[in-house]
């Protein structure tokens, strides 16, 4: 900690573990003044850190006239002392630091209608205040990151090896994979095509990237690694199939998930009142959840089955927990599909 500390000029600080997101490491640096956000970022999975950190200089900038009208937050960098957006320590590991957005707290799942409505708005706000941002710009931080053909055909790869003979457990998820796949890969070409408009999106939108204040007001979005061109959809599916799951990401009794359809239309009209979809983009945002759902799911189990290497986990069978909750999640709104397009009918 020693040299960090140096890097980005800090005298003095209390190091504690902040236990969120599982690809990269994060600390809360609590100084005798001031507190501060320190993360370790994962670069075996974010291989270009200087144009993800570029990438988030510039959104953030771009934003923060914007919000500052609106009393919304962006996270803001720390730069180290020879004004690098971020460290490279002795053993190779990458650092950066935020200010820290104070008396803010956040949820793993939505549990309230004005959560809903208040973070719908939240990601509305952003999508809309990055309208006029050349995503050009940006550089791409995981290629293919929501390519969902890439996503099967390395799972496809994984399984036909089944280098740690995991294959056994999983007979239900593959026949799961089989039955959605032709359905899934149209969506894929869809947001492919030229019918959905290229964004600026956030592309990891999960419920815990929001940040609240005291009255539970949204006040910012956080964790902007994986910024990068790309649809709405993605970011509104991200969000929904995180904030519906009234259970964990890796709940181990399925029984304890439901979804709740109040929830769903508070968060829909948050969302709806900021943003201007195309029609396309609108027809497609139930689709975009089951979507999102999937894919996460078909990321989890490939893990599983390559003994755990991206996704941090913190028990053997955790990355398998977290797929069954998105096939879960997936089937729930299959079932409730045609009262979820009711609901959005009824919000235009
Ligand atoms: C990862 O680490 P975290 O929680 O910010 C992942 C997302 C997943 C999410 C699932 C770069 O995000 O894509 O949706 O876990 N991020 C990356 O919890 O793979
Ligand atoms: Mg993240």
């Amino acid at each position: 900690m020693h040299e960090i500390f140096e890097a980005f000029e800090i005298k003095e600080a209390k190091v504690e573990p902040i236990e969120i997101g599982i690809i990269n490491q994060s600390f809360r640096l609590i100084t005798p003044k001031e507190s501060f956000f320190l993360q370790k970022i994962n670069h075996h999975v974010f291989k270009d850190i200087n144009g993800l950190m570029q990438n988030i200089e510039l959104v953030t900038k771009h934003l923060a006239n914007k919000f500052d009208k609106h009393c919304l937050k962006v996270p803001k960098i720390i730069p180290t002392i020879d004004k690098k957006l971020f460290f490279k320590d002795s053993l190779g590991d990458y650092w950066r630091v935020f200010e820290l957005i104070e008396e803010t707290h956040s949820f793993n799942h939505i549990v309230n209608e004005h959560i809903a409505f208040e973070a719908g708005k939240m990601l509305g706000k952003f999508i809309e205040g990055l309208s006029d941002f050349d995503s050009q710009k940006l550089v791409t931080t995981i290629p293919n990151f929501t390519n969902l053909q890439i996503r099967l055909n390395t799972f496809d790869d994984i399984v036909q090896k089944d280098n740690f003979n995991r294959l056994v457990s999983i007979q239900k998820e593959l026949d799961f994979i089989q039955k959605y796949t032709q359905e899934m890969i149209q969506f894929d070409d869809l947001l492919k095509s030229k019918a959905i408009p290229k964004r600026v999106t956030h592309n990891d939108t999960k419920i815990n990237n929001f940040l609240f204040d005291k009255k539970d007001n949204a006040v910012a979005l956080i964790d902007f690694d994986t910024l990068m061109q790309g649809s709405v959809l993605f970011d509104f599916g991200d969000a929904m199939r995180s904030g519906l799951n009234t259970s964990q990401e890796d709940e181990s009794n399925l029984e304890n998930l439901t979804i709740n359809m109040d929830i769903f239309k508070a968060y829909s009209k948050g969302f709806l009142s900021q943003v201007e979809l195309t029609k396309e983009e609108r027809d497609n945002l139930i689709n975009a959840i089951l979507f999102v759902s999937f894919m996460l799911g078909v990321r989890f189990l490939s893990d599983y089955l390559d003994r755990d290497r991206y996704f941090h986990t913190q028990y053997p069978f955790q990355n398998l927990y977290r797929c069954r909750v998105q096939f879960k999640v997936f089937e729930l709104i299959v079932k409730q599909e045609k009262e979820m397009e009711n609901i959005l009918k009824n919000l235009s």
